[in-house]
């Protein structure tokens, strides 16, 4: 294990081991072998972090800090992430088993989100409220709320981490971070730059462990005033069931089961461009996965043979090489969960067009692939079309017209995007109005931007990312009044 790379916590500005001393491995989803072992923190690192950002948000250089300065920091740091990027994207990859062509492109879009959160830090101004009252001047401040939890999962983990530490940070919050314990390395290294650019010790903390461990020590520590997280359903409700408890806010972003809607009226070269990037990019292991392609029945069969012509021609293999386009999955129980939804599939009579297991093929080596998945045949009722897999696997629906499209589009409990390809300027404005979906792309797929609010509709959120309101998710408004009446009215009545 000589090459095994070993990794430390931040906390209040110190590189720290888990306080057991406790690590766990960090695996290589392409070689399957283990290259890092990683602190397997738990409740008292919980603790230790939660005091370092309480310390760090009301004692020391932060709360001195303008909200100038605050913003300045943020860009430096934007600007030394631009230089990391390419080490950066290495670890991802490594941890992650993205392809390097796509991990290389996101670290290098990361720094955008601290420069536009960096500009945004001084523009955040309250009002003076035209009051009502006699003799009184009222004014508002949007205020930080406090420690920050962010909870990060493992396909994006630094992207991930910057739609929540930019506003985070720019509001004047302190923050600990939690990664996936799949994915913790590239965290790990992110915490170094916020410490080079100078951010004071305990603003920044990045602490690691499993999930139902340090994670729910984190989310139910009485210190943390906001948890941001992104990952699946099921653990984003007990998160939130968790700061229910003490009333904390919470913001979450989880799956989908996003349909991906093709008139036949669309350009159909382009519509099978976007029917790949929806489920086969990034291995589907993206929450906007365009899981369901719904197809309009005129055009279904051409357009199926089309899009599975296209999709035998994807070159599978090592993520690290700029040519792969389908890699590996990222974590075993993902991989046995994938395998598994292959089976319902099958055995509810969906039938498939193509792949339909494991990928056993020389360039795959050790790794965790699975072959891309196409299944026809598919209703909206089957457990194929309404759960989440997060994989290269897509269920092909087809439709009649604009109204059956809409009903089966919205009938999922998600609601996090939805695509429709269609050269009808009518019919792209009401199918984007009728969709219930926090984005929808129309004649395009996939398409996110530090500018543009991001989000799930129904039980795919709570809360939005991005986008000039995120800094809303970590202030709150308090308002002051002050009098300079000469006499204090009757006491017994409200003013
Ligand atoms: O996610 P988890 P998992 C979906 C996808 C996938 C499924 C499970 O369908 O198959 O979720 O993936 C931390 N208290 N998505 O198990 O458990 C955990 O350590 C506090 C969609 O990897 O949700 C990690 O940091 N935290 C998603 C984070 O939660 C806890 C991306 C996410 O892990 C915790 C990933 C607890 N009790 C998976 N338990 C998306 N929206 O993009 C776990 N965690």
């Amino acid at each position: 294990m000589s090459d095994v790379k070993t990794y430390k916590m931040m906390i209040g500005g110190e590189w720290v081991d888990a306080s057991g001393g406790d690590t766990f491995e960090s695996m290589n989803p392409f070689t399957g072998k283990t290259w890092a072992l990683i602190p397997k923190g738990g409740k008292e690192d919980a603790g230790r972090a939660v005091a370092a950002a309480r310390k760090a948000f009301e004692t020391g250089e932060w709360p001195k800090m303008t909200a100038t300065q605050r913003g300045h920091l943020l860009r430096k740091l934007g600007d030394l992430i631009a230089e990391k990027a390419d080490a950066l994207a290495q670890t991802e990859v490594r941890d992650n088993g993205k392809l390097i062509a796509e991990m290389g492109m996101q670290l290098k879009y990361v720094p955008q989100w601290y420069y536009y959160f960096g500009g945004l830090a001084d523009k955040i101004e309250g009002a003076v409220t035209p009051i009502d009252k006699a003799e009184h001047f009222h004014y508002t401040r949007h205020e930080p709320l406090g420690v920050v939890c962010a909870i990060t999962p493992w396909n994006s983990p630094l992207l991930l981490a910057a739609w929540k530490l930019a506003p985070a940070l720019a509001a004047g919050n302190t923050v600990v971070l939690k990664p996936s314990e799949f994915t913790s390395a590239s965290s790990l290294e992110y915490a170094a730059l916020f410490e080079e650019v100078g951010f004071p010790p305990g603003v920044v903390n990045v602490v690691t462990g499993y999930g139902h461990e340090i994670g729910a020590a984190l989310t139910e520590h009485p210190g943390v005033d906001k948890i941001t997280f992104t990952g699946g359903p099921e653990t984003g409700k007990r998160v939130y069931a968790t700061g229910a408890a003490q009333l904390k806010r919470v913001s979450l972003e989880l799956g989908g089961k996003s349909p991906n809607i093709v008139f036949d009226d669309c350009d159909m070269e382009n519509a099978v461009k976007g029917a790949i990037s929806g489920i086969f990019a990034a291995t589907g292991q993206t929450c906007i996965a365009g899981s369901r392609l719904l197809v309009q029945q005129s055009i279904h069969d051409e357009f199926v043979d089309k899009l599975v012509a296209f999709a035998k021609t994807a070159k599978m293999g090592d993520p690290m090489s700029m040519d792969t386009q389908v890699g590996p999955v990222t974590t075993v129980p993902q991989y046995e969960k994938i395998l598994s939804y292959l089976d319902i599939a099958k055995d509810e009579g969906a039938e498939v067009r193509m792949g339909g297991g494991k990928a056993v093929r020389p360039e795959c080596g050790d790794g965790y692939f699975v072959e891309p998945t196409v299944f026809t045949g598919v209703n909206n009722r089957m457990r194929i079309a309404q759960e989440e897999v997060f994989g290269p696997v897509l269920s092909v629906i087809p439709f009649k017209d604009e109204e059956e499209a809409l009903h089966i589009g919205n009938d999922v409990v998600y609601g996090l995007a939805a695509g429709v390809w269609t050269q009808s300027m009518r019919r792209a404005f009401t199918m984007s109005e009728k969709l219930r979906a926090g984005s929808v792309w129309v004649n395009t797929y996939r398409a996110v931007s530090y500018m543009a609010p991001f989000g799930g509709f129904k039980q795919s959120g709570v809360g939005r990312e991005n986008g000039q309101d995120a800094i809303r998710e970590y202030m709150q408004t308090k308002s002051v009044w002050m009098s300079y009446a000469t006499e204090t009215p009757n006491p017994f009545v409200m003013r």
